[in-house]
Order: C-alpha cells, then sequence, then structure tokens
C-alpha cells in the first residue's frame, strides 16, 4: 500500500514532461509489469524507468490469451506509430514513448491494465481490444479524465461510455452490412441465410444485430439464429443445425479462435455456401485455425494497404520492411490511435506548451484537441463527431484466398 502510494505520488508529480524526473513503471496496480516499447534506445527496455522528458502516451491491449490473435497486431502497429511519430520528430522535439499493459483477454485484465496506466501518469490510453473489456475498463479512464481511442471496439454505445472515449475503429453499424453487399454480388441468388454469434461477447452481439437486420433489409430470408460462446470449440449441434436449413449464406460473429472453429466445422459437414466472417476473423492469425476451410470467407474492412497518402505509404513500407506482408486493419487502426494522439499533442503544444499544465488539465485538454482535429490517417482522412465516433471515408471488403493444401493464406480486397 505504501509502495503505491509513493508511486502515485511520483507519477502525478513528475506529470509526465518535467525533464529529468523518472516514473518507474516496472510495477503497477495489482503486481503486473508495465512495460515500455522494446524499441532500442536508452531506457526503453522493458521494465526500465520511462525517461523524463518524454511524452507518454498507454497501449492496453491483448498480448496474451486467445484475444492476443488481435491484439498482437494492435502492439506492432503502435510500436510502428512510435518508430516514425519519433522519426517525425515527435511532440515538437520530445520523444513519445509507449508503456505497454497486457490487458489479457478479459474484463478485469482490462481494467486492471488501464488502471495501471492511469496511475502511471499516461496522457492517453490506445484500447482495449474487444469492445467487451472496453465496456468494463473505459469507465476508468472516464472517471479518472484520461482520453482513450479505442483501436477496435466495435460495438454500438462505445463512444458513448463517456466524454473521454472515442475510437478509430468504425462501428460495426457501417461496416459490417457491407460484407453482405458483397456476398450478394457473389451470388445474387442467395436467399436463405444462416447467422451463428457468440453471446458472451459484446462486440459479437452488437454485430450480429445488424447483420440479421441487413439481411432483413435485404429481403432474405434469416433461416436460423445459432448462439456458441467465445471458449467453446466444438461447434457440432450448431453447424449440425445451420446445415439443416440448406443456407446459401452463412455470417459468423465471434472471435479469431471459436470463429474460426466454426467455419471449419460448418465446412467439414460439407457446407458449400458462401460465409460471412465479422471483424473478430479480421486478421490472418484465423487462418491456421480453419486452413483450408478458411479459403473464400468475406469480411469488412475499414483499412486497404492502397490508401493513397504519405502517412500510409510510411506505414506500409514499415510494415512489410519488417514482416513482407501487407498490414493487416488492426495494425492500422492502432497506428492511427496513437498517430492521433500524437498530432493533438503537437498542436495543443503550440496554443500552450505542455509543461506548463498539470496532468489533469493536459489530460482533459488533450481530449478537446483530439476531438477538434482532422487527421491524414492510413485509414484515409478522419476525424470524430462530438461523441467521439469516428467519422470515415472509406471501407471495403475482403476475401480470404487459401493455397492449394491450406499451408498459407492471405485476405485479398474486392473493392
Ligand atoms: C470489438 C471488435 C473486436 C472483434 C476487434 C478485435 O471489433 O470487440 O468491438
Amino acid at each position: 500500500m505504501a509502495r503505491r502510494r509513493v508511486h502515485l505520488l511520483l507519477a502525478f508529480a513528475c506529470a509526465f514532461l518535467v525533464a529529468g524526473c523518472t516514473v518507474s513503471s516496472s510495477r503497477a496496480q495489482g503486481g503486473q509489469a508495465a512495460k515500455t516499447s522494446a524499441e532500442p534506445g536508452p531506457g526503453a527496455g522493458g521494465g526500465q524507468p520511462v525517461s523524463g522528458g518524454a511524452v507518454v502516451l498507454g497501449i492496453g491491449v491483448a498480448e496474451t490469451s486467445n484475444v492476443a490473435l488481435l491484439g498482437q497486431e494492435e502492439v506492432i502497429g503502435a510500436r510502428i506509430a512510435e518508430r516514425l511519430l519519433n522519426a517525425d520528430g515527435g511532440v515538437n522535439g520530445r520523444p513519445v514513448k509507449l508503456l505497454f499493459q497486457d490487458t489479457g483477454g478479459d474484463e478485469i485484465g482490462a481494467i486492471n491494465a488501464f488502471q495501471a496506466l492511469i496511475n502511471a501518469g499516461v496522457a492517453g490510453i490506445v484500447g482495449p481490444t474487444l469492445s467487451q473489456q472496453a465496456f468494463a475498463a473505459d469507465t476508468r479512464a472516464e472517471a479518472a479524465g484520461v482520453p482513450v481511442l479505442a483501436p477496435s471496439n466495435t460495438a454500438k454505445g462505445i463512444p458513448q461510455i463517456g466524454k473521454f472515449i472515442a475510437r478509430v475503429s468504425a462501428g460495426v453499424d457501417v461496416v459490417a452490412p457491407l460484407a453482405v453487399e458483397q456476398a450478394l454480388k457473389l451470388n445474387p441468388a442467395v436467399k436463405r441465410v444462416a447467422v451463428a454469434f457468440a453471446q458472451n461477447d459484446a462486440f459479437s452481439a452488437s454485430e450480429t444485430k445488424i447483420f440479421q437486420a441487413t439481411v432483413k433489409k435485404k429481403s432474405l430470408d434469416l433461416a436460423i439464429v445459432q448462439r456458441f460462446q467465445t471458449s467453446d470449440t466444438d461447434f457440432t449441434s450448431q453447424v449440425t443445425n445451420i446445415v439443416g436449413e440448406r443456407p446459401q449464406l452463412v455470417i459468423v460473429s465471434g472471435l479469431a479462435a471459436d470463429g474460426g472453429n466454426l467455419v471449419r466445422q460448418l465446412r467439414e459437414l460439407g457446407y458449400k455456401g458462401l460465409v460471412i466472417g465479422g471483424n473478430g476473423l479480421n486478421t490472418t492469425n484465423v487462418l491456421p485455425v480453419c486452413g483450408r476451410f478458411c479459403d473464400g470467407i468475406l469480411i469488412a474492412q475499414a483499412y486497404s494497404p492502397a490508401v493513397d497518402n504519405p502517412i500510409n505509404k510510411a506505414f506500409v513500407a514499415a510494415y512489410s520492411g519488417q514482416t513482407g506482408k501487407q498490414p493487416p486493419q488492426f495494425t492500422a487502426q492502432t497506428f492511427t490511435g496513437v498517430q492521433v494522439f500524437v498530432e493533438a499533442l503537437r498542436r495543443l503544444d503550440k496554443t500552450k506548451r505542455l509543461e506548463t499544465m498539470d496532468l489533469k488539465t493536459l489530460r482533459s485538454s488533450l481530449n478537446d484537441t483530439v476531438l477538434a482535429g482532422t487527421y491524414e490517417t492510413p485509414l484515409g482522412t478522419i476525424a470524430f463527431d462530438p461523441e467521439g465516433e469516428i467519422k470515415q471515408q472509406k471501407f471495403y471488403v475482403a476475401q480470404i484466398k487459401m493455397e492449394s493444401g491450406g499451408g498459407s493464406g492471405r485476405f485479398t480486397l474486392l473493392n
């Protein structure tokens, strides 16, 4: 307790900018280790003090658990943003330092991670990975007056959690229907549709509502709705029920492991029609789960590597240089979250030097500045409405193409 109080006082006294001041972030609330980015440089290693003078932003995403299939892509995006934005001068000459705190895959992990980042004195937080986690953890940031940019929280109601909560991840209502439209282009004869969703996950429950409403709006028959849990591995009963209804399109709202397994078992049972996967399957990490049976899955996208602006070109070059591949959506969205914070901090600093503000003022001014801005990002030109909902212009649909044998595959944009 005493140690925690000392840590808190230190974090507060240092605010986040006073030159020469160090905040030890190696221990955070709950005894979890907070770590700085693994980017090379003095004081940047795990458990090292966050160096004074740096602007510190928190990254609270799922680095472990099943949800890390999604969250690991976010870590990569954050790190690339830190590197590129620092090479571009950081915040008007001050380095940007990212403080990573693993949320794991559940609500408690997200609450603890957010609380640790808040206590460590970060200016803002990019995270968490799931809407299910956001509904629990964002309330902590809201209460503490810490701005949050959600990199992948697409359920209805996220920006409405509070005035400090905004998202760079467009909501299911604008993204999901595009996949249905694409499916109808590929097979205009589709009439009977089956839907399955993870009932214990807020995003999946939100997304399936949009999918089901779209099916009805397109005058298709919603033949059957099946429920599962994100922890399920055996989908025999759901896929048997679905196949029995003879659908021509199956729409799955779940996360990568469960969703991928469901699709695999559906194909193993002989289903030959179209499959739409929701945003929870939107990662190449789903490919080892469904293997060759991933082939053909349609997934709507909020990012295209082909976006033609300098920041996206730099981002794609950095990602491809590192991995030999094109960047995925969650990596681009997390990059964008960090970029938005950094650009807002640059603008804010020009109106009032950051060093002159206490932490509370800095956080709330940063929030106002974020919401007021327009940003040229890998997602294209974006801005926010007064509630913190992203205003984004273009969306896409990808189809998974597996190599014969099913050992590897890729997402191919169809539009
Ligand atoms: C949400 C999502 C996830 C599936 C993204 C990782 O969109 O939880 O809102």
